[in-house]
C-alpha cells in the first residue's frame, strides 16, 4: 500500500472521474463510490496490506486500486480506456471483475497457492452486501475456513444491490455470517454510497 493515499486523494479521484464520464468521454461503465473511504483506508492501514498481497474487487474498485499502490495515472488511464468494471494491474497484484460472484473462486485458489508454496502474502477480496449473499461467496467462505486458507473476505455494505433493498431480499436485518464461525474470514462494515450505483444518474451522450 502507497502510504501517501488519503481520503481526499479518493474523494479527489472518483470527481475527477466524475468529471470525464459526465463529459462522455469513457465510453465504458463506471461505477462511482463516496462514503467508504475512512472504512477502506482503516483495512489497508490495519492490515498492513502491501506488496505481497493480492487484491481483489468487483466494478467499484477505482479506491481499492489506488490504495493498492497503482498510479493515479495509470488508473485513470485504464478507466478512460474503458476498462474501469475490470481493472488489473498484475504488477500491483490487483485483480477485478464486474461479473457479480466471479473471483470468489480464484481469490481462494489464490490464498490455497500461497499457502501450499509456503509463500508470503495474503487475499483480500472486497465486495458487496448482494454479492455475500451469493452460494460461491457461501462456498468459498466455507472452503477458506476449513482449510484455514490466508483470505479474507471484506463486504461494504451500502444496503443495495444496484436498486433493490438486499434487506428485504434477506428478510434479516443482519447478514447470514453474523454470529456465525465464517466471521473471522470478514470484515464487515456498512456505508452509504453517494453516488448512484452505476454512472451518474443521467443520460450521457457520445
Ligand atoms: C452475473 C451478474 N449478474 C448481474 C450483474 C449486474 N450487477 C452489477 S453490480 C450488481 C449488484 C451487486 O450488488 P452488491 O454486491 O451489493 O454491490 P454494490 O451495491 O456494492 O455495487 C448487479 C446485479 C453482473 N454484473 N453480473
Amino acid at each position: 500500500m502507497s502510504d501517501k493515499i488519503t481520503k481526499q486523494d479518493l474523494i479527489s479521484f472518483e470527481k475527477e472521474i466524475a468529471e470525464i464520464f459526465g463529459a462522455g468521454k469513457i465510453k465504458a461503465p463506471v461505477h462511482l463510490r463516496a462514503g467508504r473511504e475512512d472504512a477502506l483506508i482503516k483495512i489497508f492501514e490495519e492490515k498492513k496490506i502491501g506488496d505481497n498481497d493480492y487484491v481483489f474487487g468487483y466494478w467499484d474498485s477505482h479506491e481499492l486500486a489506488l490504495l493498492k499502490g497503482v498510479p493515479r495515472q495509470d488508473l485513470k488511464q485504464a478507466i478512460c480506456d474503458g476498462k474501469s468494471i475490470s481493472l488489473c494491474f498484475p504488477k500491483q497484484k490487483v485483480l477485478c471483475s464486474g461479473i457479480v460472484g466471479s473471483l470468489m473462486g480464484t481469490a481462494v485458489g489464490a490464498a490455497w497457492a500461497l499457502k501450499n508454496k509456503k509463500e508470503k502474502g495474503h487475499v483480500y477480496i472486497f465486495c458487496g452486501d448482494m454479492s455475500a449473499e451469493t452460494g460461491i461467496f457461501h462456498e468459498s467462505v466455507k472452503y477458506a475456513t476449513n482449510f484455514e486458507l490466508p483470505v479474507t473476505f471484506i463486504v461494504c455494505d451500502n444496503g443495495v444491490s444496484v436498486m433493490t433493498d438486499t434487506r428485504e431480499t434477506w428478510g434479516s436485518q443482519e447478514p447470514w455470517f453474523k454470529d456465525t464461525k465464517f466471521e473471522k474470514k470478514i470484515i464487515y462494515f456498512k456505508y452509504e454510497n453517494e453516488y448512484p450505483h452505476s454512472g451518474l444518474g443521467r443520460l450521457i451522450k457520445f
